[in-house]
């Protein structure tokens, strides 16, 4: 077997269970999922989509909050342990860089990533059109926003936590301005987060049924010694709709539009309760990931049928010898990702 391992901070308060008894998928969730239930805030009806990370001697996340009139913003929260939230009533009020308000429309799906000592909010938000809100805090008290990195419609999109190459790493899924029926994961490069190039191709839809229709990333990937461990979404359009499946790719470490394996089955599928039943149904959207690279173990943070947050776990070499024994490279994949 070959031996992965992660090259990221040890962090042992992570929650974890270990592998029940008779699993055979890859990822087994949390006994007590959901852990965010309905109804949080006297002004939020459901939180899901969200992300977390360590912070202090406690760990703090950005949460997908659905306001009452339906409009989703999004809230700050604290935690001692990553599973009890308790949540900012108030949603997150971010400003520019001179320091007046600068409210989004809406915002929704962030993700939370630390870039050397700073760390970064990037949002789904209107700009004349779904595209991509970020801002920037180092003591999660204030939110500066930074320039939208990309034009309308990009709906998707989360930065690698280190600089590859001199430059920042994005991910992110160009869309239309509806249910968008296609997308594919791309990658684009910038030396100050202000002016983005370099685009790249990293992986596209599969002929695997589950996701056929369109991927997008989920939480920040993964650096490990293997390359980047990519956890992203899925899609297969059904006779009663969309149906959201978790995947597993690992991008060259260096060159990370090169897709090096990639996973031919979902390793999460919506087939509890709370992923099969809410306000959307069958819905398994990764957003977030706490590591220890010292016991290789990973939990999973993703919203289930846009009603919860649930946490499933796994570790590297898990995931890595799953994704490595149904390995489905495409030729597309393994390419630089230039035309
Ligand atoms: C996507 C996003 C996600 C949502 C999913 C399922 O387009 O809007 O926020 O979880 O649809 O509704």
């Amino acid at each position: 077997m070959d031996r992965i391992k992660m090259l990221t901070p040890s962090l042992p308060s992570i929650p974890w269970q270990d592998k029940p008894e008779g699993c055979t998928a890859p990822m087994w969730r949390y006994s007590e999922n959901p852990i965010i239930d309905r109804n949080p805030l006297p002004d939020v009806a459901r939180i899901f989509n969200s992300a977390v990370v360590p912070y202090e001697d406690g760990y703090v996340g950005v949460f997908r909050g659905e306001q009452r009139d339906g409009v989703p913003h999004i809230y700050f929260g604290r935690s001692s342990d990553a599973i009890h939230w308790s949540f900012e009533e108030e949603k997150i009020r971010f400003r520019d860089s001179e320091g007046r308000d600068l409210q989004p429309v809406y915002a929704y799906d962030p993700r939370l990533v630390k870039v050397e000592d700073t760390y970064y909010a990037i949002w789904c938000q209107d700009m004349y059109g779904a595209a991509i809100g970020m801002a920037e805090t180092k003591d999660f008290r204030s939110f500066t926003r930074l320039e939208n990195p990309f034009l309308p419609y990009n709906r998707n999109a989360v930065l690698f936590p280190r600089k590859i190459g001199g430059n920042y790493v994005m991910l992110s899924r160009p869309c239309d301005n509806g249910h968008t029926a296609f997308g594919d994961i791309f990658l684009s490069e910038s030396p100050d987060l202000m002016y983005w190039g370099k685009h790249r191709h990293v992986m596209g839809r599969t002929c695997n049924w589950w996701e056929g229709l369109k991927i997008g990333a989920g939480p920040a990937p993964i650096e490990t010694d293997k390359g980047w461990l990519l956890f992203y979404h899925g899609v297969v359009n059904t006779c009663n709709g969309y149906v959201y499946s978790i995947g597993a790719a690992i991008l060259d470490i260096n060159e990370p539009s090169r897709v090096l394996h990639r996973c031919k089955n979902y390793v999460l599928a919506p087939e509890m309760w709370y992923e099969e039943r809410g306000f959307v149904p069958n819905v398994c959207f990764p957003c977030a990931a706490l590591t220890d690279s010292d016991t290789g173990r990973i939990a999973l943070y993703y919203g289930c049928a846009d009603s919860y947050v649930g946490v499933v776990f796994t570790t590297v070499q898990e995931i890595y010898d799953y994704i490595l024994e149904h390995d489905c490279l495409q030729p597309e994949d393994g390419s630089d990702g230039r035309r």
